[in-house]
């Protein structure tokens, strides 16, 4: 008996002190490879094909292969210029719709091999591969699966002529970090010479489970982008608009690529079944594709500022396109903004003010989960409340008044995204006003709101569909009012 009792005591002790549980996931999380796309953040789109070449955005899949003849190509330009410009990788049509491939495809005719660059001998995958290395960037590839050139197009024929040439890709080239799918099918093309119409179902015609099949074993660690997923879909627009509420959930199974979803894409779906993050795809120039005629017409840096707010700012990934010219360049007007840009985007989270401050919250989950894990700069450690708080407040110190015009916000997507509304305050002389009202958060929000001056600034999460596990929070003094 007296030893029994000392035992009780040490044991309810330990018991107290041990760690507190972590939240349950709700709902979809992410799997190692979307969490690794969502850090990417920010990468280039390439368009380049015969298109260049005869001034076209939709080739017909008729044109002579000799018309492909880059007069300087270098990709290294390419790479050096998306790695100085804070981009992370780059995606490539490797074919689109006309159906020339930048690769030497065993395949078909329409392809590198039969253009007058380099003889034939050329192989503009190859030397982005090498380019991508040199830059440390990551390669991805859009390989489109509509071909006006194709004899056998809308016979299931061509459906192994798609994957066979999907297998050279992802067999040839090395790690591949996005595989890209195209919904758009305009059905007339020249198709071996038919020059005819043809009609495909977009529900059934590609078998997409067993191309998606395809690309698991042979690069297990790359996403696929489509309308519909399976990874990662399509934002709905092609202007630049990430959706304010955006969920990074998706009821996939019943979209498919090229359906008729662009109003559903913005928002995802609330109670949707899979996670599947949104991508803001847009051109640095009107067209997908370099022309003559649109180099007055390039976003300028503060554009594309705006796109970073409305795309990284709203819980997307930001692909940005920059058409290489004829001569197989980046054109200096576009790689200039593109630099400027950079500069820009440093001066604006120049001044982070909120990291290392002490934080409270009205609640919180116990040791582990404390509100300073949100200002401690590590990704990893996060706030959250007890199973059924699913409304509490964080309140960050600032010390003295500070003015403040931006506020970044991240959840700990690793257990799923679950706010669906926040308000954020001001406290200045002791008063408390209400900046902005927000929905949902995600990977990531960045809100811009007029300069204040502030000592103290409170988030609440009015709603959540579960606790909340918030893993960061960023105040920013940005240029300008
Ligand atoms: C669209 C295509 O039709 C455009 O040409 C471009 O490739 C864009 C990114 O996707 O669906």
């Amino acid at each position: 008996m007296s030893k029994i009792l000392p035992i009780t005591i040490i044991l309810i002790l330990l018991l107290s002190c041990s760690e507190v549980k972590p939240p349950e996931p709700f709902g979809p999380v992410p799997s190692e490879r979307q969490l690794a796309w969502h850090e990417l953040e920010y990468y280039m789109f390439v368009h380049f094909t015969v298109n260049t070449f005869t001034d076209k955005e939709w080739g017909y899949g008729d044109e002579d292969e000799s018309v492909f003849n880059p007069s300087e190509l270098n990709c290294r330009q390419w790479a050096r210029t998306a790695r100085d410009a804070g981009m992370k990788g780059i995606i490539i049509t490797a074919k689109h719709h006309d159906g020339f491939c930048l690769w030497p495809s065993k395949y078909t005719t329409h392809s590198v091999r039969n253009s007058s660059w380099k003889d034939g001998n050329g192989d503009v995958l190859q030397e982005l591969r090498q380019a991508c290395d040199e830059f440390g960037l990551k390669l991805g590839v859009y390989l489109s699966p509509w071909d006006r050139n194709s004899a056998v197009y809308a016979s299931p024929e061509y459906i192994t002529y798609y994957r066979n040439q999907l297998r050279e890709l992802l067999t040839e080239y090395g790690e591949i970090f996005e595989v890209w799918f195209d919904g758009a099918n305009g059905g007339d093309g020249y198709y071996g010479g038919a020059r005819e119409t043809r009609r495909i179902d977009n529900k059934t015609y590609y078998d997409w489970p067993n191309t998606h099949r395809i690309v698991r074993e042979l690069q297990p660690s790359a996403v696929m982008f489509s309308d519909a997923g399976p990874d990662i879909r399509w934002v709905g627009n092609e202007a630049g608009m990430g959706s304010l509420t955006n969920w990074c959930l998706l009821n996939r199974d019943e979209m498919y690529p090229g359906g008729n979803f662009a109003g559903i894409l913005g928002e995802g779906h609330e109670d949707g079944t899979h996670w599947v993050p949104a991508e803001v795809d847009v051109s640095i120039r009107p067209g997908w594709f370099y022309h003559r005629s649109q180099d007055s017409l390039v976003r300028s840096p503060e554009n594309l500022l705006e796109l970073y707010y409305s795309s990284v700012g709203r819980n997307s990934n930001f692909l940005l396109n920059i058409p290489p010219d004829r001569r197989g360049l980046l054109h200096e007007t576009d790689v200039n903004s593109l630099l400027a840009f950079r500069k820009l985007r440093e001066k604006e989270f120049e001044y982070e003010l909120a990291l290392g401050k002490n934080v409270i919250s009205n609640h919180d989950r116990g040791k582990n989960y404390r509100a300073t894990n949100v200002t401690d700069g590590l990704p990893d450690t996060y706030w959250s409340t007890p199973d059924h708080i699913t409304s509490a407040s964080l309140t960050i110190d600032l010390g003295a008044e500070t003015e403040v015009n931006r506020i970044l916000l991240q959840e700990y997507i690793k257990l799923g995204q679950r706010v669906k509304s926040f308000t954020v305050e001001a406290n200045s002389g002791g008063e408390w006003k209400q900046v902005l009202e927000g929905t949902t958060i995600g990977y990531k929000i960045i809100r811009k709101f007029p300069v204040l001056r502030a000592s103290k600034i409170r988030v609440t999460i009015t709603e959540s569909k579960a606790c909340p596990v918030i893993s960061n929070i960023e105040l920013f003094r940005a240029p300008g009012d």
